[in-house]
């Protein structure tokens, strides 16, 4: 019975060690390969908007990653390639109000935007003559 119970144990420790061995390679795997990155233009203007798009974005199936850079209102997405598409990533970010490359804003979701992230709004019309 005891070397039963010494056996189970340390089958255990072998499972366990394992499992954490696994899980180690797992976590680097999806790090290095696995995952691909898109780049894209978007109308966002402020922090809010960048809060509101990378908050968007996580929600979004396969996002890893969002990052908006401000100033050059580039979105930079980390994704997996086989849960998702640029394509899927662009429309994510028009159905949250804003422009992806060459496509315009879902109209409904733009309209819902504050004042102050309306591409209309002077300030950003102003900032976008300069
Ligand atoms: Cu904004």
């Amino acid at each position: 019975m005891k070397s039963v119970k010494i056996f189970l144990l340390a089958l255990l420790t072998l499972l366990t060690a394992q499992v954490a061995q696994a899980q180690t390679a797992s976590k680097a795997k999806s790090q290095a390969a696995g995952t691909e990155q898109v780049q894209l233009k978007t109308s966002a203007v402020c922090d809010m908007c960048k809060t509101r798009l990378e908050k968007a974005m996580a929600y979004e199936k396969g996002v890893q990653a969002a990052v908006l850079d401000v100033p050059t209102q580039v979105l930079t997405v980390t994704y997996r390639p086989e849960k998702t598409t640029p394509e899927a990533l662009r429309t994510a970010v028009q159905k949250t109000g804003y422009d992806a490359d060459a496509q315009p804003a879902d109209e409904r979701a733009y309209n819902k935007l504050p004042d102050c992230c309306k591409k209309t709004n002077a300030v950003h019309t102003k900032e976008g003559s300069r």
